[in-house]
């Protein structure tokens, strides 16, 4: 006779199985994998800079897919004073995002994964002559270490998913998005002692590459307009916020 305590049944529906797994983990592996592949191609073949200020580079390529404009995205930053950890930090977690972003509407978590994984609904602002869109999308964070000497890699992929707590609602359109932000930290002058680091002696080199596809027929020039404009202010304002709100805590590894 099996024993009654072996057979009592492990709740099956919820995201926390013992394995550690979740209906989405392969394709967070895949995309991840991907994009750090991705990250080390380079942009000299094809790609327009569109945009430089200081250490700011953007980059886009022009291609439209049965004539919707969804240009590939790749920006380069360099940021003095914060981690890899800080900028990934800011930019995943739910309650900083309003406070930086300044094309959403709203923005809410429709279901944690697991605790470096959570889908997020968000409606965008309406920012060109069509519909207003909005996106569902798995939000993954992780960090990547290659050596014990070395600091490592952090990122963040944001990657459209469906959900049935956020149906398509018409005329209401939804964006689908493969977003990464991968980032880097560099001491300069290592101090003996790690405790003895300062912000002054950090600086993070940032990549983030965007695939946005409308979703929907979008007036191709409106649509580069936008893009050109809010992806550098996006990028300013955003590592500006982060830069601002680390000043002064003790420095996250
Ligand atoms: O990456 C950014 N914001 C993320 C956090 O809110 C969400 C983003 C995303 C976007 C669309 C769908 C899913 C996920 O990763 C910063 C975005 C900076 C916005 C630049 C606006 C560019 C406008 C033209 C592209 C098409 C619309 C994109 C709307 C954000």
């Amino acid at each position: 006779a099996v024993p009654v305590s072996t057979i009592v049944s492990k709740s099956n529906d919820d995201n926390s199985e013992s394995n550690g797994k979740h209906r989405l983990t392969d394709d967070v592996e895949r995309i991840v994998q991907e994009h750090l592949q991705y990250v080390r191609e380079d942009v000299s073949n094809g790609w327009d800079l569109i945009h430089q200020d200081g250490e700011m580079k953007v980059y886009r390529r022009e291609v439209e897919e049965n004539g919707i404009v969804v240009d590939p995205l790749k920006c380069f930053h360099t940021i003095k004073g914060v981690t890899g950890h800080e900028i990934c930090r800011y930019f995943w977690e739910f309650q900083y995002r309003m406070e930086w972003e300044t094309t959403l509407d709203s923005t809410k978590i429709i279901e944690a994964l697991d605790p470096d994984t959570v889908i997020f609904f968000q409606l965008h602002k309406r920012v060109w002559p069509a519909a207003q869109r909005d996106s569902c999308f798995w939000s993954h964070i992780r960090c990547i270490s290659h050596s014990d000497e070395d600091q490592p890699t952090w990122l963040v992929v944001n990657y459209t998913t469906p959900h049935p707590l956020a149906p398509i609602k018409s005329p209401q359109v939804r964006l689908v998005a493969n977003v990464a932000l991968i980032c880097e930290t560099i001491i300069s002058e290592p101090p003996l002692d790690p405790k003895d680091i300062k912000r002054e002696n950090i600086q993070c080199k940032l990549t983030y590459v965007a695939f946005v596809n409308p979703g929907g027929w979008v007036p191709s020039a409106a649509l580069r307009g936008v893009a050109k404009r809010e992806y550098p202010r996006f990028l300013k304002r955003f590592t500006s916020y982060v830069v601002e709100q680390t000043r002064n805590k003790p420095i996250l590894f």
